[in-house]
C-alpha cells in the first residue's frame, strides 16, 4: 500500500515560529521505518521543517496518489491536518485518513466531530498499531486494534485500549533519510548547526500536574537496551550529525545506565555534541562528569519554582535546593550551557511568590531561564480538574492551549502574570551579576562562544526572542 505521512504546521498564523522551533518529526520517522520494513511504500512531508505550502502538498498527493494519508498531530497542528486533510480529499475521495500523536490520544472524538473526513485515530504508540490496523482493513475486525479510534457508518467506534511496545528495542530505527535535506538548525529559538533527535528511553513514572507526559504511557518508563541505542547513535554519526537532541522524558532517571552510555561512546569513539533534559533530583555529579566528557553540552533542568508549597502543589517531587545542587553539579561537571525552566501562575500562588521566583532566577548560575504562564492541556491533572470543576469547556481549548490564569478563579490574572514573564525575562538578563557570569562563562567556553556568535543577530532582535518564548 501507499502511505503519505504528512507533519503539518500550526493550523495559526505562526508558521515563523514554527520553522524555528522545527525538529525532525520523529514519531512519524519511526511509522515510517515500520511501514516499509512491511514493504509499504512511503512519501513523508515535514511542513514544520521546510515550510512547504499546503498547495505543494496538495500536488504531492495527487502525483503519489496514497491509499493513506497520514498525520501526526499535537497541539494546534490539528488545525493544519484537518484543513490540508480536507483539500486531499477533495481530490482523492478513495484515501483513508488517519491521524496519530499526542492530540488524537486525548482528543479522538472530537477530531472525529471536528472534521468528518478524518477516517481513523490512533492513540498512543503507532508502531504496532498500524499494522494491526493494515490487517484489519482486510477482515474489517476493527474492534480488536489496540488504541483505534474509528468510524463505522458515521458512528465513532473504539478498538481495544491503547497498549504499550513491551520490547522497544524492536522498534526499528527512524528513517533520518526522509527528512536528510531539511536544515534543522534552531534549538528553542536559538541557532545551532543542523541536529537530530533521538529516543533511548520511552515515558515517565511521575506525574507532574501540568504535564500530560505520564497520561501518554500511564507512568510507565522502558528503557531501550544500551547496544541498541548506541547502535543508532553509530548510524547517526556515519550519517554526518554532530550533534543529538534527547527527547527522552527520563533520560536520567537511571543513573547507571546513563553511565553505561557514556561507557559505551567511549568504547565505539562515538563523538557527538549532546542536549537533553533532566529531573533535578537526578542530577549525580559522576554522572555528569561522564556525560560531559562524552560530548554533553546543554542541560535543562525543569525547576518550575522557587516556592516548595508550588513545587508540592505540582506534584513535582523535587525541592528547591535539589535544583541548586543539579545546577552546581551541572557546573563542575563543566556543562556549557545550562538552562531551567519555570512556570508562574500555580492555582494559589500568590505575587510574593512570584518573586521570590523571580529573584532565585535572577541568582541561579544559568545560562537561560524558559519562564512561562501555567498552561492546561488535554491529558494533565490541571485540565482535568479544571473541566471537572466547570471552569473550562473543553470543546473550546482542546486544540489550543489555555492559560490557567484565564480560566482558574484561584490563579492569579492572566494579564498580570504575562506582565510578570515579561519583566522576569528582563529582570534576568539586565542582571548585573547574570550578565558577568554570562561573560565569564563565555570566555572558558569555546562551544558557548560559538553559539553566541552565530545567534548574535537572534540576540540582537532581543523583542523577537521574548515574542518567541511567550508564544512557546
Ligand atoms: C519534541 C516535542 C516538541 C517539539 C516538536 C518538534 C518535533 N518535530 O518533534 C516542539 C518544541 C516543536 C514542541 C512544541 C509543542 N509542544 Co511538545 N513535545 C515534544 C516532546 C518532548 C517529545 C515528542 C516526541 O518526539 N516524542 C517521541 C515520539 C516517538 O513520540 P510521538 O511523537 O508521540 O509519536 C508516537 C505516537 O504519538 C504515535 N504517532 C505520532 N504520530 C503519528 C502519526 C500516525 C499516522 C500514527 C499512526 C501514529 C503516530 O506513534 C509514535 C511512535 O510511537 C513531547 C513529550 C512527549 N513525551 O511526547 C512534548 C509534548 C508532546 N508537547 C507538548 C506541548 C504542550 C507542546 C506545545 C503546545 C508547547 C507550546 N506551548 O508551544 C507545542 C505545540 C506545538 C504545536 N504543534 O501546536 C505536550 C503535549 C500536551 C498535550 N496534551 O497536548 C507534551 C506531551 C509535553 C508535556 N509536557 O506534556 N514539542
Ligand atoms: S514534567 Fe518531566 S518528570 Fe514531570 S511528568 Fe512530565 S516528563 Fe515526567
Amino acid at each position: 500500500m501507499k502511505f503519505l505521512l504528512i507533519n503539518p504546521n500550526r493550523g495559526g498564523t505562526i508558521e515563523n515560529l514554527d520553522a524555528r522551533a522545527a525538529a525532525p518529526p520523529l514519531g512519524l520517522m519511526y511509522i515510517a521505518s515500520v511501514l516499509v520494513k512491511n514493504g509499504h511504500e512511503i512519501r513523508l512531508i515535514d511542513q514544520v521543517g521546510s515550510s512547504v505550502s499546503d498547495d505543494k502538498i496538495i500536488k504531492v498527493a495527487n502525483h503519489f496518489n496514497p491509499d493513506m494519508t497520514c498525520f501526526s498531530t499535537m497541539g494546534s497542528q490539528t488545525i493544519g491536518a484537518g484543513r490540508i486533510n480536507d483539500k486531499i480529499k477533495e481530490l482523492l475521495p478513495n484515501t483513508k485518513t488517519i491521524l496519530g500523536g499526542v492530540s488524537p490520544t486525548f482528543n479522538d472524538i472530537r477530531i472525529f466531530k471536528k472534521y468528518p473526513n478524518v477516517d481513523f485515530c490512533i492513540k498512543g504508540e503507532g508502531e504496532e498499531s498500524i499494522i494491526d490496523l493494515i490487517k484489519a482493513l482486510k477482515t474489517k475486525k476493527f474492534e480488536n486494534v489496540h488504541g483505534l479510534s474509528y468510524k463505522i457508518k458515521n458512528k465513532i467506534k473504539q478498538g481495544l485500549p491503547r497498549k504499550l511496545i513491551e520490547n522497544i528495542d524492536k522498534i526499528p530505527f527512524p528513517d533520518r533519510d526522509l527528512v536528510k535535506d531539511i536544515k534543522y538548525g534552531a534549538i528553542s529559538g536559538f541557532r545551532t548547526e543542523k541536529f537530530t533527535t533521538v529516543l533511548s528511553s520511552r515515558g515517565c513514572p511521575y506525574a507532574c500536574r501540568y504535564c500530560s507526559c505520564s497520561a501518554l504511557v500511564n507512568r510507565n518508563w522502558r528503557a531501550r537496551s544500551v547496544n541498541n541505542f548506541l547502535d543508532e547513535l553509530e548510524i547517526i554519526q556515519d550519517q554526518g550529525y554532530k550533534n543529538v537532541l534527547f527527547f527522552d522524558d527520563g533520560l536520567t532517571i537511571d543513573n547507571n545506565r546513563v553511565l553505561e552510555i557514556t561507557k559505551g561512546i567511549k568504547e565505539r569513539g562515538i563523538k557527538l555534541n549532546w542536549y537533553f533534559e533532566g529531573r533535578v533530583d537526578h542530577a549525580n555529579l559522576k554522572m555528569f562528569k561522564e556525560m560531559v566528557k562524552t560530548g554533553a553540552k546543554v542541560c535543562y533542568f525543569g525547576a518550575e519554582s522557587a516556592n516548595q508549597r508550588i513545587l508540592d502543589w505540582y506534584e513535582k517531587g523535587i525541592t528547591v535546593e535539589q535544583t541548586k545542587l543539579a545546577v552546581k553539579n551541572a557546573r563542575k561537571a563543566g556543562m556549557d550551557f545550562v538552562i531551567a525552566s519555570f512556570i508562574l501562575g500555580c492555582p494559589t500562588e500568590t505575587k510574593e511568590e512570584i518573586e521570590n521566583t523571580i529573584k532565585f532566577i535572577t541568582k541561579l548560575d544559568i545560562d537561560f531561564a524558559q519562564i512561562s504562564r501555567l498552561t492546561a492541556y488535554p491529558g494533565t491533572f490541571i485540565w482535568d480538574d479544571m473541566v471537572k470543576k466547570g471552569y473550562l469547556d473543553p470543546d473550546k481549548y482542546w486544540e489550543n492551549e489555555v492559560y490557567v490564569g484565564l480560566k482558574h478563579p484561584e490563579s492569579l490574572p492572566d494579564s498580570y502574570l504575562r506582565d510578570k514573564v515579561e519583566e522576569a525575562y528582563t529582570r534576568v538578563l539586565k542582571n548585573k551579576k547574570f550578565k558577568a557570569r554570562h561573560v565569564f562563562r563565555l570566555l572558558k567556553s569555546r562551544y558557548k562562544q560559538k553559539l553566541f556568535f552565530s545567534n548574535l543577530k537572534v540576540f540582537r532582535e532581543k523583542d523577537k526572542i521574548y515574542d518567541l518564548i511567550r508564544e512557546k
